[in-house]
């Protein structure tokens, strides 16, 4: 970013000292996010992909709310006023900014151990327990978010509707037709009441937890954009997808893909400490195939943008969006595998 563009963006929040650099971090695909440091603090600003949330002020509203909810219980990062009282800051050219308070700490794109994946459970599982007695409204920030179905119809209007990708596509396609059923397993019991709804952050990625850089132990959970109403099921069963397998998101080696049981149980253990006692019955019930349903959701979103000319997710060669949904589907189908086991395990919690 520029020395212009940061200093005027600094000057127009209440920021503390004058700026010394602003720096690109974090690997998010939607905002841009930039390490602003001045000489007195250190800050994270983003830069807020607009398509994707629309309105910036109903977002921020929720952020805020969230996090001085949050601040009664334990540290967390909160956002900082502009000048005039909000919570972005809008450029000559149009662009959104809105600048947080910084963690220091360790973020993982990788889980590399066990250990770890219990901590990143008990770091989510922490945000779930805080968020519990959480009383006020919040915004629907972006509309249907992790209604799986409404992915899935969307999906097939586009794949129907014809794509020149369409070929190249059809073997995974046709992978991805034998898990439809999983679409309504969350979204159907949550909008007819049998399961509750919570506050949720519905983007458990594990890039999205701060860890303590000498000790492990969470810290903060980061990127609140997508705080809104939903099921804890969609929180859980995203951090299993994305810390559940030591591969990356877009590996392209789908012989590296392994669903691993001893992270989903470290992750069991940690997530259940902080939120076992609130779960309810059919929460429960619909605990350990969570991980599918969101797998399968976050695979089809990419293939969806795939036939659509990657109009969505960022992408850094042609194919890319494939490769991220063919590597979900190896995951997915190795939780298909791991099935039993994983409801095992989930069992084992709740009969101790
Ligand atoms: C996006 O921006 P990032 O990387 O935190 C996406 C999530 C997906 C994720 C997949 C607002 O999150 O829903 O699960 O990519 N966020 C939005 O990596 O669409
Ligand atoms: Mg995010």
């Amino acid at each position: 970013m520029s020395a212009r563009l940061s200093a005027e963006i600094a000057e127009a929040f209440c920021t503390e000292g004058s700026v010394l650099s602003c720096v690109p971090m974090g690997n998010g695909h939607i905002n841009k996010t930039f390490l602003l440091t001045t000489d007195k603090a250190r800050y994270t600003l983003q830069k807020i992909n607009d398509k994707v949330f629309p309105d910036v002020e109903k977002m921020m509203s929720n952020v805020v709310k969230v996090t001085r909810h949050i601040a009664e219980k334990r540290f967390t990062v909160s956002p900082v006023p502009t000048k005039d009282g909000r919570y972005f800051y809008k450029d000559k050219t149009g662009g959104f900014y809105r600048l947080m308070t910084f963690c220091d700490g360790k973020v993982c794109e990788k889980v590399t151990s066990a250990q770890e994946m219990y901590l990143v459970g008990k770091g989510f599982g922490r945000f779930q327990a805080d968020l519990n007695d959480f009383s006020e409204e919040l915004f629907t920030v972006i509309e249907n978010f992790h209604d799986t179905s409404a992915r899935l119809k969307r999906f097939l209007s586009i794949y129907e509707n014809g794509s020149d990708r369409k070929e190249k596509v059809a073997d995974l396609c046709k992978e991805y037709s034998e898990f439809f059923f999983l679409a309504p397993l969350i979204c159907r019991p949550l909008s007819e009441g049998r399961i509750p709804e919570r506050v949720t952050h519905n983007d458990t990625k594990i890039n999205n937890l701060v860890l303590d850089e000498k000790t492990d132990e969470p810290v903060c959970v980061i990127d609140l954009d997508t705080v809104m109403k939903g099921s804890l099921l969609y929180d859980f069963g995203d951090a299993v997808r994305s810390g559940g397998t030591t591969a990356a998101e877009d590996e392209k080696d789908l012989e590296k893909i392994e669903f691993s049981l001893s992270y989903f149980e470290a992750f069991c253990q940690g997530f259940l400490s902080e939120t076992k006692d609130s779960i309810t019955s059919s929460e429960r019930e619909l605990l350990s195939l969570s991980p599918m349903v969101m797998t399968f959701e976050c695979g089809l979103r990419f293939l969806t943008d795939y036939l659509e000319g990657d109009v969505y997710f960022p992408v850094s060669y042609p194919e890319h969006n494939l490769v991220r949904a063919a590597a979900q589907m190896a995951l997915l189908k190795d939780m298909e595998r791991k099935k039993k086991q994983t409801e095992k395990i989930i069992n084992g919690f709740f009969a101790r």
